[in-house]
């Protein structure tokens, strides 16, 4: 496992990109399931899905340019939309006006700056049929009795089989990933866990596919012998180096400039530089790595306040950072 993490430990400064059809409303990446958006209404997301400013060497440029060394990027977040292109669904980005596998882009054009690649990929999916409605869903209903009425049809051993399939491309089709950020980090809060994942056989056909790859730890293994090789402390500073058993384990703090993770155009709560210095600073003195999130725009761009960060942190980081 250390062996593994060598160079994410040596790299500590990522990049996470939560980008998706939540761009077009620009509220919050969970706005389908806190607005209770129906499927019918937010198709018109899927419809008008056309990033024409989207140039992910742009986006890897500046991602250099702050001192980042790897980045994330969501293929599919909870309202179970791909990015990339899936023989499992027809919900991609090629069905839509951009009509392109964007994450295939992406991974040349991040590769070619020299950055690690990481692949996020939701185990949550509020847009499969088989996915069982719970209190996260945006169908959930007003009482308790509605939801086996909701459920009865679905069968969340197919939503396990698709999910299962879709992972393997992604591993299979995209060359080396460096990295693979899996998220459910709800266990016990909307009644799912690892088995709804078969997290067990889940993560032993990721080790076999991409031997080298590092894995968070949001597939709730935490028992079992492969639990992940990193820990997520999502939006907060941790007060000391996490630890298990008495001992000090790996970890990697995510983190936003505004709060949401995707693009919130309204949000007036950014981050300044020297704030964002002091999260760095203060995770890397405790043995730890910051990934830092932008969410673009539905058009494809960094908003003007994601490129003032990033410049802003790339100054310090040129003088004080590691090459
Ligand atoms: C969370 C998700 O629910 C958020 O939308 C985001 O993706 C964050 C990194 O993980 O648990």
């Amino acid at each position: 496992k250390e062996k593994r993490l060598a160079w994410w430990t040596n790299d500590r400064f990522g990049m996470f990109i939560h980008w998706g059809l939540y761009a077009l409303p620009a509220r919050h990446e969970w706005v389908k399931t806190r607005e209770q958006i129906p499927d019918s209404v937010y198709q018109r997301y899927f419809e008008y899905f056309n990033p024409d400013l989207y140039n992910p060497r742009d986006w890897a440029r500046k991602a250099k340019e702050a001192g980042m060394k790897y980045a994330v990027i969501t293929t599919k977040h909870h309202d179970g939309f791909c990015l990339f292109d899936s023989k499992f669904t027809s919900y991609k980005a090629t069905n839509t006006p951009i009509k392109k596998d964007l994450i295939r882009e992406w991974v040349d054009a991040f590769r070619a700056e020299g950055l690690k690649i990481g692949f996020y990929y939701s185990l949550i999916d509020w847009h499969h049929p088989d996915f069982t409605v719970d209190r996260s869903h945006p169908l959930r209903p007003r009482n308790e009795a509605g939801y086996a009425e909701l459920n009865k049809n679905r069968d969340m051993g197919k939503y396990r089989t698709y999910l299962a399939n879709q992972v393997k491309e992604l591993l299979t089709n995209y060359g080396k990933v460096d990295i693979l950020w899996l998220d459910f980090s709800y266990p016990g809060k909307f009644g799912k866990d690892h088995n709804d994942w078969n997290s067990v056989e889940l993560i032993k056909m990721v080790r076999k596919l991409q031997p080298g790859i590092i894995v968070n730890d949001r597939l709730d293994l935490k028992e079992y012998a492969d639990g992940g090789d990193f820990v997520t402390p999502e939006q907060y500073k941790v007060a000391a180096w996490p630890t298990e058993n008495g001992k000090r384990v790996p970890w990697e703090t995510c983190q936003t400039f505004s709060g949401s993770w995707g693009y919130f155009r309204d949000e007036t709560t950014w981050k300044n530089v020297k704030q964002l210095l002091v999260l760095l600073i203060e995770s890397v003195s405790k043995g730890g790595n910051v990934l830092l999130n932008v969410g673009p725009t539905a058009r494809g761009k960094f908003d003007n306040r994601a490129d003032a960060a990033l410049s802003g942190m790339g100054s310090w980081m040129e003088l004080n950072g590691r090459a």
